[in-house]
């Protein structure tokens, strides 16, 4: 795992924000979906690229079409996939393609989280899963490759770079809880992460 403390500037932390609002404005706002088991998340998505991360009732999957409007997500911006090319050199990675980008937006809530999980469901699952984190800081919780494997927390907070690569790449992890207000960035203060994957 490498962990990158205020890797971007407040004026590239802007950058990256406005980049994030037109991604979910094309594709006609984000949304909460359900998982498997029913239940909602706890944060709001959106994807961009060739292909966009989804979950509903019948699973997680990548998929081609959001399932909102039944349209392409919007493409992925240049700028976008040069800072996460750039960032997948530090891991060893050079020929790293982001296929897609998913945005999560936690509002500035005690109930704003997300599960212990592990990012498997990409076809590929050697490229490094790059994520940038925006706005109020957060309790990150990392464990090992099984779900019962002991955990430590960490606060990712604006401008925080981390990826997961080797070892780390399949680690359960988990958004534990927001701490809202401790950033200024977002009017209404929550948090925004922006998770870079490789899915072929
Ligand atoms: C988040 N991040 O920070 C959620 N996944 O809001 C993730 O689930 C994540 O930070 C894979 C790699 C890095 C991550
Ligand atoms: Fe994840």
């Amino acid at each position: 795992m490498l962990h990158l403390q205020n890797y971007f500037t407040i004026a590239q932390q802007e950058e990256l924000l406005e980049l994030a609002r037109n991604i979910a404005a094309i594709n006609g706002g984000m949304t909460t979906p359900t998982m498997p088991n029913g239940a909602r998340y706890n944060c709001s998505q959106t994807s961009c690229g060739q292909v966009g991360w989804i979950s509903d009732r019948k699973g997680y999957r990548y998929s081609k079409l959001n399932p909102e409007s039944n349209k392409p997500f919007a493409a992925m911006p240049a700028e976008l996939t040069e800072i996460a090319r750039k960032l997948a050199i530090l891991v060893d990675e050079p020929d790293y393609q982001p296929e897609t980008c998913l945005i999560n937006f936690y509002a500035a809530s005690t109930k704003s989280r997300l599960g212990l999980h592990q990012d498997n469901t990409e076809h590929n699952l050697k490229p490094c899963i790059i994520s940038i984190s925006l706005g109020d800081d957060c309790i990150f919780s990392i464990g090992g490759n099984n779900r019962k494997d002991p955990t430590t927390e960490l606060i990712l907070r604006a401008g925080d770079a981390l990826i997961l690569h080797g070892k780390s790449r399949l680690a359960f992890h988990a958004v534990k809880k927001i701490l809202p207000g401790t950033s200024n960035l977002l009017k209404n203060h929550g948090r925004l992460n922006l998770t870079f994957r490789q899915v072929y």
